[in-house]
């Protein structure tokens, strides 16, 4: 079979980086776009056999020269402003990236559509379910409640609307959350296992969080952007959820994370003044930061991607206890000699 070229905007973010590997074990020729960045930001894709671009999804005319120089197979559109919490302080940037952005690409495809087929891949998000009652799926009607929740809802009806109007392949994942050792510092998870990491190490003494009983169902990258590489597979382009079907708490997820370096925690006081304390020290390993909730919060995610097991044959092979343990383990600063690494 003819090598698949295939093009990953956003390839320097977690899943850029996952799925860059996914597609060098299937034999693609990888290119990756990325923004221009004053500061070092190709550690996760260092060493891979990838061709690296510069580009931006906010700039139409770089997109469409890049599109007709490597005429891609299949493109990803992975690059967004992927923080919920910014996006309360960015929306007309929020909505210009991940809104406008993904229509930049979608135009560019539609203008070469004649000279080639290109199948699109719309990082879609489970944000976009906001306050519907959960389980979440295909059939489920969107009541995003962020601004960065309504820019992947317009981008996942555009993405509809090229579909049905110009007969583009184009496919929305709606994923819910993902994680992996390679998941950004900002986000919850791996802001609780680099600091386990540090704590455990004695380079700090413990972590300001938000919002502790907020519910998501997280799964692991690799199994995801997996699913996403069979939704391009498929003949026909379609919307598909990708989700574990089980929801934790980010208290559910500080245990389990804490539990991993064999720390248990006590839980006392209530609201802002709640703290953990270490079980067996009593040191205080958690408090709460007034600043670290958001104006408007998703209560429970919970996806149902009965879809995708039946149409793509997707199914995660990680459970939630091999998550957590591998961020933990990959974190530590004490025992950890291997490399960072998306796990397997
Ligand atoms: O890790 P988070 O920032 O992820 P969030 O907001 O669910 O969004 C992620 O998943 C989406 C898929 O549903 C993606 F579309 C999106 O791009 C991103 O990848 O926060 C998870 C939960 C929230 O309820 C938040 O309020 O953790 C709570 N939380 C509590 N303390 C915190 C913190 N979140 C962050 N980032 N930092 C905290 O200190």
């Amino acid at each position: 079979m003819a090598q698949k070229t295939a093009l990953i905007t956003g390839i320097t973010g977690q899943d850029g980086a996952v799925l860059a590997q996914i597609l060098l074990e299937k034999n693609y020729h990888v290119h990756g776009m990325r923004p221009y960045s004053a500061v070092p930001d190709t550690a996760r894709v260092e060493g891979l056999d990838i061709t690296l671009h510069y580009g931006d999804v906010t700039d139409g005319g770089a997109i469409l020269r890049l599109l007709e120089t490597i005429k891609p197979d299949e493109i990803y559109n992975l690059a967004g402003m992927s923080h919920v919490h910014v996006s309360f302080d960015m929306p007309e940037l929020t909505a210009n990236v991940n809104g406008l952005g993904p229509i930049r690409i979608l135009e560019a495809m539609r203008l070469m559509h004649a000279q080639k087929e290109i199948r699109f891949y719309q990082a879609s998000s489970s944000e976009m379910f906001g306050r519907a009652p959960a389980p979440q799926s295909e059939q489920t009607p969107f009541e995003p409640c962020s601004p960065y929740g309504a820019s992947k809802l317009y981008a996942y009806w555009m993405v509809r609307q090229y579909r049905e109007a110009y007969g583009l392949h184009a496919s929305n994942g709606i994923l819910f959350n993902h994680e992996s050792a390679l998941r950004g510092e900002e986000f919850v998870t791996r802001k609780i296992t680099k600091a386990i990491g540090q704590i455990e190490a004695g380079l700090r003494n413990r972590v300001s969080l938000g919002n502790l009983d907020a519910k998501r169902d997280w799964g692991h990258a690799h199994d995801y952007m997996h699913g996403a590489w069979a939704m391009l597979q498929q003949k026909t382009p379609d919307d598909y959820v990708l989700a574990t079907g089980q929801s934790y708490s980010v208290r559910d997820f500080l245990a389990k994370a804490f539990a991993v370096i064999g720390v248990n925690i006590i839980w006392k006081g209530a609201g802002l003044n709640e703290l953990g304390i270490n079980k067996q020290t009593g040191q205080t390993i958690i408090d709460i930061d007034p600043a670290l909730f958001r104006p408007t919060e998703i209560h429970n995610l919970i996806g149902d991607a009965s879809k995708a097991k039946h149409l793509l044959n997707w199914t995660p092979r990680h459970s939630f206890d091999d998550l957590v343990t591998e961020m933990v383990q990959a974190d530590r600063i004490v025992q950890n000699a291997a490399p960072m690494k998306y796990g397997t």
